[in-house]
């Protein structure tokens, strides 16, 4: 499993330069994920079913990785097979909503973004602008059972440094599997390369505490 440790100091480039990248350009045709994630922070209990559920046979240990990997499952696919999932049920996640976030190794300008999940489920995909979170993408339901593959074809870019995945609504039972981005990676502009620089005093503080509180080689009953 990848360590947290340069985390937050790509989530520092970005609170840095977001607000004054003025020209990116974004190829559609690669996925930066699998090349490009750097750590992965989870909130929540995941990878736990509540007492009594149907859902242990034909499950698979929860796989935090599998977002990542660049492959899909067959479409289809049982929820918590091959997945990313959890059980947000009261009884196995009383309060802390699970959240599943990607830090890149770098910003990157992104216009296109494609998602397997639990198909009878919406869930969000949101991107750091540098201060706030910002909504890229409400991801419908599909039609049919287990797994599903959506896509949003070419969006208007946006640059960011991280993603972050979270449920807004169905069966509680959710999965994701898949979490793909489309783009190349965003040239800051020389005076933003000064603001980068120095401001790096102040990310290490807000590193080590946010380290300190989302580890992701923390246990999955986090
Ligand atoms: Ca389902
Ligand atoms: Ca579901
Ligand atoms: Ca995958």
């Amino acid at each position: 499993m990848h360590s947290a440790k340069p985390a937050l100091r790509g989530l520092f480039v970005a609170a840095s330069l977001a607000a004054l990248l003025t020209a990116t350009t974004a190829r559609a045709d690669t996925n930066i994920v699998p090349g490009h994630w750097d750590s992965i922070h989870l909130t929540g209990t995941y990878g736990v079913l509540r007492a009594g559920s149907p859902w242990g046979p034909g499950s698979t240990p929860v796989d935090l990785l599998a977002p990542v990997d660049g492959a899909f499952q067959p479409e289809g696919t049982q929820w918590n097979n091959g997945s990313f999932w959890w059980d947000a049920d009261p009884s196995v996640n009383p309060s802390t909503e699970v959240t599943y976030t990607i830090h890149f190794d770098g910003l990157f300008s992104l216009s296109r973004f494609v998602v397997q999940t639990d198909n009878n489920d919406t869930y969000r995909l949101d991107w750091w602008d540098g201060t706030a979170w910002q909504a890229a993408w409400n991801i419908p339901e599909a039609p049919s059972y287990g797994l599903r593959t959506h896509d949003t074809g070419t969006v208007p870019a946006i640059t960011t440094n991280q993603l972050r995945f979270v449920a807004t609504g169905g069966d509680n039972y959710y999965a994701v599997s898949e979490i793909q981005a489309f783009g190349s990676a965003a040239v800051p502009e020389p005076a933003a390369w000064a603001m980068m620089i120095t401001g790096f005093g102040l990310a290490g503080a807000l590193l080590r505490r946010r380290r300190a509180t989302l580890d992701p080689n923390a246990p999955a009953t986090a």
